[in-house]
């Protein structure tokens, strides 16, 4: 089985971000990778740094984006779709906008996908995958396995990044964290004490 994982990043989020200081490399992909069983062939495409072969044939496409890149995301996902190539999607705008996500993919993760997305693939296998998979409540993370560092592409001047918590005890209303990780507070976190390192 071939599956294609994606980091999404527009042209235009690319060029506002230029200009930022932080821009290490994103771990959800590689993460993916991770609880992804060692009989499919994975392959990362980090928009940041490289561009998407739509040449490439792969029996699942699985796609991570924020918000400001949503057009962009669905319109990869079109590309895949209309060679017949099942596409997945999560995220944080996926997880806020499930409805909208739905009309783009074949089938999208809502919340947290430690324990949907092994779930998925094993349907997947099957031939019987649902279209909608919902993490209800917040994952074990006893054992939890490190993102595969051969798939980081980014050039990152920091020592490593580390998972310390998700969720937020605060409700500001600008921010998506805490309707995005709704029974996941910091509480949570500061007991389970959750940590992936890597340097
Ligand atoms: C680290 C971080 C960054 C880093 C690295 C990029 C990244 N996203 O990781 C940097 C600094 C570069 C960054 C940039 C930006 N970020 Co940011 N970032 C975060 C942060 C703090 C952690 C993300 C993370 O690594 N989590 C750990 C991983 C493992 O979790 P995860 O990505 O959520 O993935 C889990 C699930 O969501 C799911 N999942 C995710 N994708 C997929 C895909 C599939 C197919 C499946 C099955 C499952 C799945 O499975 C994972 C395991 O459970 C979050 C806040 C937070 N605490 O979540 C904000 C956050 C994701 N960022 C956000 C935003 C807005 C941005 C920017 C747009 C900011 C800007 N204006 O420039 C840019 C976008 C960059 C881009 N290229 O698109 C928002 C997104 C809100 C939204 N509506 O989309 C968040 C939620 C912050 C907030 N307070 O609102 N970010």
């Amino acid at each position: 089985m071939k599956l294609l994982l994606i980091t999404v990043s527009s042209e235009e989020i690319k060029a506002i971000r230029k200009a930022r200081v932080i821009g290490f490399q994103q771990c959800t992909m590689p993460y993916l990778a991770a609880l992804t069983p060692s009989n499919w062939d994975i392959e990362h495409v980090d928009e940041e740094v490289e561009k998407v072969d739509f040449h490439k044939a792969y029996d699942v496409v699985a796609i991570t984006f924020h918000t400001p890149c949503a057009n962009h995301a669905y319109n990869i996902a079109a590309r895949f779709r209309e060679k017949g190539i099942v596409v997945a999607m999560g995220g944080p705008h996926v997880t806020l906008m499930p409805q909208e996500a739905a009309k783009y993919a074949d089938v999208i993760f809502v919340g947290e996908s430690e324990v949907t997305w092994p779930q998925f693939i094993y349907d997947f296998e099957k031939k019987q995958y649902k279209s909608k998979y919902v993490c209800t409540s917040p994952p074990e993370l006893e054992g939890i396995h490190m993102s595969r560092k051969d798939l980081f592409h980014r050039k990152d001047y920091s020592n490593g990044i580390m998972f310390a918590t998700r969720g937020c005890p605060n409700k500001c209303e600008f921010c998506a964290i805490s309707i995005m990780y709704k029974k996941n507070t910091f509480l949570w976190h500061f007991c389970t004490s959750w940590c992936s390192v890597w340097f």
